[in-house]
């Protein structure tokens, strides 16, 4: 099963949307493997967003993400990665499509809810930025068959 990084930004949690983002992972079928509520160091953020070190909006976002709590957590199943982003939508909530969670509830790019992984190599680096092997739980559900046959 293919394991992604999602967070809910500062504003997931200062607007009261964590809960509703979490459903609807868990609705669509996704096991939550890790979770926290962690406060983003600064150093974490620039590493975490290093590859867009020296872009404009670079310094807004390490500021917004380290403002305020956020919620880190792996969430796994078949094609997670690709099934998260779609859930979450375009990277501007403008071009995000009604039913997205930046289309249902984004207005600024700066503030677009929730980050996801976006390839098999960031969601392995980004991973391990946020939680370490202990902290990741493998358990089965007995449901998952009827969710992926598996
Ligand atoms: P993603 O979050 O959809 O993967 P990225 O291109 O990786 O999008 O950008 C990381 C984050 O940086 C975005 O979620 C958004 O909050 C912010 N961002 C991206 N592009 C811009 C921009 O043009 N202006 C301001 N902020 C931006
Ligand atoms: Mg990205």
């Amino acid at each position: 099963m293919e394991k992604t990084l999602i967070l809910l930004k500062p504003d997931s949690l200062q607007r009261g949307l964590s809960g509703e983002i979490i459903s609807r992972f868990e609705k669509k079928g996704f096991k939550i493997i890790g979770m926290k509520l962690i406060k983003v160091s600064k150093d974490l953020a620039e590493t975490h967003y290093s590859e867009h070190k020296g872009k404009p909006f670079f310094e807004d976002l390490v500021a917004f993400i380290t403002s305020s709590p956020i919620i880190a957590m792996v969430i796994e199943t078949q094609n997670a990665i690709n099934i998260a982003r779609n859930m979450m939508g375009s990277t501007n909530p403008i071009d995000a499509l009604p039913g997205t969670i930046r289309g249902d509830f984004g207005i600024s790019v700066e503030y677009n809810i929730i980050h996801g992984s976006d390839s098999e190599t960031s969601a392995k680096r980004e991973i391990s930025l946020f939680f370490n092997e202990k902290e990741l739980i493998e358990y089965s559900k007995p449901i998952q068959k009827w969710i992926t046959g598996d």
